[in-house]
């Protein structure tokens, strides 16, 4: 008797987590749905690099990385810079390399997003997406300076020009 009660009671409990099991690939199959993805970003025919490594999103964007059953596996790790390999600290990060990812993330600020793949950063496998502007720091400052210089080109030419003036009206 006890033997049928505890018998019925795991029948119970794996129907459950069967039950339970197909909601989460009828839930995981609609996430496939990729009409929010802005960009979907996959692997090249070589297999070893992302098929789409410049991308320009505005904010808001979600932007997707999907492959599947790739020969090997691969994943989305924020990076510092353009030639970093370093994970960033509290950066994105997609997880394990899988052969199969979907790999989702909205972004919410105008920035540069640095990326690589973890175990194929030897072989350069790096992406970049920039985000409205992009990140401002120093190098885009400095971008800025030949803007600066030619202000002050004109004003040295306006200036040249009115003190040629008065020299003329001397004359
Ligand atoms: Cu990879």
């Amino acid at each position: 008797m006890r033997l049928v009660t505890i018998t019925a009671t795991l029948l119970i409990i794996s129907v459950a987590f069967l039950n339970t099991a197909s909601f989460a690939s009828a839930q995981e199959q609609n996430s496939t749905n990729t009409e929010e993805c802005k960009v979907i970003i996959g692997i090249d025919s070589s297999g070893v690099a992302f098929n789409n490594t410049k991308v320009n999103v505005m904010v808001g964007d979600t932007v997707c990385w999907v492959w599947e059953n790739e020969s090997m596996g691969h994943n989305v790790v924020q990076v510092d810079s353009e030639d970093s390999n370093e994970r960033k600290a509290g950066g994105v990060y997609s997880g394990e390399a899988e052969t199969t990812v979907d790999f989702r993330h909205t972004f919410t600020e105008d920035e540069t997003f640095y990326y690589v793949c973890e175990p194929h950063t030897s072989m350069d496998m790096r992406g970049v997406i920039t985000v409205g502007i992009g990140t401002i720091d120093l190098p885009s400052d400095s971008n800025d300076t030949p803007g600066f210089g030619v202000g002050i080109t004109l004003i040295a030419l306006l200036v040249g020009l009115l003190s040629t003036k008065k020299s003329d009206n001397r004359l």
